[in-house]
């Protein structure tokens, strides 16, 4: 069977875990690239050796050369520095940008009509330059971060619930940061408002253990940065994607309008299916979440800003 071709760029700890799952659920035909000789290369092989056991059909090949970006239907890209313990994702800014501008010019160039997921931190502002320096449209670039922080939040009450992670929905829009947005008012457990079953100062504690959720992870870890759940998390976009679902997932997307911003990359709800974004989707907001969403767009703005004057004065 022919399967879509995926390539994944950075083949550190979110690449690898990522180009793996791909192979294990049968999404892609994977091709793993990095800028370290023999990384992508040796963690390719490796894979490619779980087949017999794991049972899949598909190849993952790794490499140095991005003229492997070819016929991509999707690129995922998680090249650039993880945190490391006291520092901020903002703290990645520069050294990121510089990866990720030529990474997006280099993927427009080679697989012109992919869709472009990127995970690279700090997210909001990787999407925004990655959009710009592909010169794709909006519908084929977005960012991983909502799918993982709803992902934490769930983990988080089902686990302070003991009810199975699938019994509790709920999303978190905004920017990958302090000002996320957890939607509160939508967070269910078996169908039944949270509000029902936990005290409001303990949901408090949850929702401020999910904004802190990496660092937690990156305090542990000590040398870089959380990798299971967002490697998950963005082949759960990838694969809505590439078996075009028409899933309704919170993803970071530029905004031309909708929750009454523009010119911005955030995390809202959009529908993914074959062709990226096909909509963004407007959920009713409380008053308080509309307010929350806006100076979490607020920040971002600022950011990109930000970014374009980091990047003018290193000309
Ligand atoms: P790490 O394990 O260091 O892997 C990064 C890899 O990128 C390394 O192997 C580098 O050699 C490689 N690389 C650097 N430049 C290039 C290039 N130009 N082309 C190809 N490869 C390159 O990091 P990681 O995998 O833990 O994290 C990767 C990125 O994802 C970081 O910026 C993290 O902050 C970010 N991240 C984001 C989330 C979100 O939820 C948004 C979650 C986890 C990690």
């Amino acid at each position: 069977m022919t399967l879509p071709h995926v390539t994944v760029i950075g083949a550190g700890q979110v690449g690898a875990t990522t180009a793996h799952l791909l192979a294990l659920k049968g999404l892609a035909d994977v091709t793993l690239i990095d800028v370290v000789e023999g990384l992508a290369q040796g963690k390719a092989l490796d894979m490619s050796q779980s087949a017999p056991v794991e049972g899949f059909g598909g190849s993952v090949r790794g490499t140095t050369d991005v003229a492997a970006l070819a016929g991509s239907r999707i690129v995922i890209v998680t090249a650039g520095l993880a945190r490391k313990p006291g520092m901020s994702r903002e703290d990645l800014l520069a050294a990121n940008a510089n990866i990720i501008g030529p990474v997006a010019e280099r993927v427009a160039k080679t697989a012109p009509e992919a869709v472009l997921i990127v995970v690279t931190n700090p997210l909001d502002l990787m999407v925004a330059l990655a959009l710009q320096r592909s010169g794709f449209p909006r519908q084929r670039v977005m960012g991983m971060a909502g799918v993982l922080d709803s992902a934490r939040l769930r983990a988080f009450i089902a686990q302070r619930l003991s009810v199975p992670p699938t019994a509790v929905q709920g999303m978190v829009l905004g920017s990958h940061g302090d000002l996320m947005v957890p939607l509160t008012s939508s967070i269910t457990v078996h169908g039944e408002p949270v509000t029902t079953r936990l005290p409001p100062g303990e949901l408090e504690g949850i929702l401020q253990r999910t904004k802190d959720g990496g660092a937690e992870i990156v305090a542990l870890l000590k040398q870089g940065s959380a990798f299971y759940a967002p490697a998950s998390s963005v082949v759960e976009m990838a694969g809505a994607i590439l078996r075009d679902r028409h899933a309704v997932l919170p993803a970071c997307a530029w905004l031309d309008g909708e929750y009454g911003l523009r010119g911005v990359c955030i995390g809202v709800p959009v529908q993914l299916g074959a062709a990226g974004i096909e909509r963004v989707v407007e959920l009713p907001l409380t008053t308080e979440e509309r307010a929350a969403l806006a100076a979490s767009a607020k920040q971002v703005s600022d950011g990109i800003r930000n970014l374009a004057a980091v990047q003018a004065s290193a000309k």
